[in-house]
């Protein structure tokens, strides 16, 4: 695909953009994609597909975002900094609201760079002191991560209820169709759940089901059925069903107190292994000065063996950084639980050149600041660094998709790649004596976690130590 052409077919369509509600498919604005992309004389026929195809993505992401039909050139192109990998708080919508809580939903990962998590959904479940969850059933599974507060969970099926007392760091796998309801058990603290589900019916959308509540899925039902199914009046039944209309209801001391009569920690639901996982009682992977990283991985957990994925909690010192690594299979969402800082990542696909469309490769500087409830991708092979504020740690949970057999592979720091390198290797690739590339790939001795810029600027200021590092 030669970029220019493509840039200018583009430019025409963002000046011409009109506010449209048809389908897709019915998008003049495709139509008139499609056109400029039969007229490119300088394209090959696959090149014409690719445009087309290109095309689709851009209508597609055009009816997504709904309202981006009024951005201007400018605007739409600014956005596109941190597009597709980066999500805010405005890319949250509130699913359930009242004064005792709610649940935000992060919108679907459905951009064409992010297809291999498109069948993916986060929520955030926000609960204030004493607020009951009213049991609900979802068609997707899921894996939770209780990052603030103290709650109790109670898993429903047919056979048996698992009620556990969970507390922050927590992890626990909740199987698709699970009835679950939950408290807040605690008088002060909120309780703040994340939560990565993968539905199981329609890729990207799960459904939540109520039983109970003003929307029962009993309404859905004839009178005839719902009555010879329970035996009883309809109108009684309907009463009983719609509950007290409320998706979250305040829980009395003793209706907590009966609620959370059970072990700290609990077990793990419907499974044969007995003691709870908490990400934060895990032995520190990674430690230093500068930053710290625990994990629980799904080949030593077999809760989390089938769904295939791992969970890790960094937390980067105050002008720390984690040092420059790629994935080798896992999709990482990292999700910032407390801080602020930044990160940078080295991103071929949104870059004019890429060795999949035969132009030369570059690679685009993806972006962004980030803070609490900030949700960033990283995809595997890319190079990517994390960097806390100069004034706060910066907490991320990060849940890794494929993490199996995952590798990180450090490209700076002790044990970065480069050092396994023969010499002659090196001097033929770096066209440069060995000895020198050797001084540089060794320069920093800190394993993973290591000062930021922030930190190097502070102690520059302060006396050149920045120099003193490791040649000395
Ligand atoms: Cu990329």
């Amino acid at each position: 695909m030669k970029p220019f052409a493509f840039v200018l077919i583009f430019s025409v369509l963002f000046v011409s953009n009109t506010c449209s509600e048809v389908a897709q498919k019915k998008d003049p604005e495709l139509l008139q994609c499609f056109h400029l992309c039969r007229q490119q004389q300088a394209y090959s026929e696959s090149e014409k597909s690719e445009c087309r195809e290109m095309c689709r993505q851009y209508i597609k992401e055009k009816h997504r975002r709904g309202g981006a039909c009024d951005t201007k050139v400018g605007e739409t192109e600014k956005e596109g900094d941190e597009y597709p990998y980066v999500f805010e708080e405005k890319h949250f919508t509130s699913v359930v609201k009242s004064a005792l809580g709610e649940i935000q939903l992060l919108q679907k990962f459905n951009h064409s760079l992010l297809k291999a998590i498109e069948n993916f959904r986060l929520t955030v479940l926000v609960a204030n002191p004493r607020a009951f969850f009213v049991p609900v059933h979802w068609d997707a599974d899921s894996v939770i991560f209780v990052a603030h507060g103290k709650g109790t969970i109670s898993l429903v099926r047919s056979e048996k209820r698992e009620s556990l007392n969970v507390r922050c760091g927590d992890i626990l796998r909740i199987p698709s169709g699970t009835t679950v309801y939950l408290i807040n058990r605690d008088n002060n603290e909120k309780l703040v759940i994340i939560k990565l589900l993968q539905p199981v019916f329609t890729p990207g959308v799960a459904e939540t089901f109520f039983g109970v509540g003003k929307e029962s899925f009993f309404k859905a039902f004839s009178d005839e059925l719902l009555q010879a199914a329970f035996k009883t009046e309809s109108s009684r039944l309907h009463k009983m069903f719609e509950g007290s209309g409320e998706p979250i209801i305040e829980a009395s001391e003793e209706q907590i107190r009966a609620l959370s009569d059970h072990e700290e920690g609990g077990i793990w639901p419907f499974s044969e292994s007995k003691g709870t996982i908490n990400l934060f009682e895990q032995k520190p992977v990674k430690s230093n000065d500068y930053g710290e990283l625990r994990e629980v991985s799904p080949k030593e957990h077999r809760q989390l063996e089938d769904i295939d994925i791992g969970l890790a909690f960094i937390n980067i010192t105050k002008g720390g950084m984690e040092n420059p690594f790629f994935n080798s299979k896992s999709i990482n969402i990292g999700v910032v639980n407390k801080g602020e800082g930044y990160f940078e990542m080295a991103c071929p696909h949104l870059s004019s050149g890429s060795s999949s469309r035969g132009t030369p490769i570059s690679y685009r500087n993806v972006n962004a600041h980030v803070k609490r409830g900030s949700v960033y991708i990283v995809p595997p092979g890319h190079p990517v660094i994390t960097v806390a504020s100069k004034d706060q740690n910066l907490e991320l949970l990060v849940f890794q998709i494929n993490a199996r057999d995952n590798k990180r592979f450090p490209l700076a720091g002790k044990n970065n790649i480069w050092k396994q390198i023969e010499k002659e290797a090196k001097e033929l690739a770096f066209g440069s004596p060995w000895r020198e590339v050797d001084e540089v790939v060794g320069k920093e001795d800190e394993d993973w976690f290591m000062k930021g810029p922030s930190q190097i600027h502070q102690e520059k200021q302060g006396g050149g130590a920045y120099i003193r590092m490791k040649t000395e």
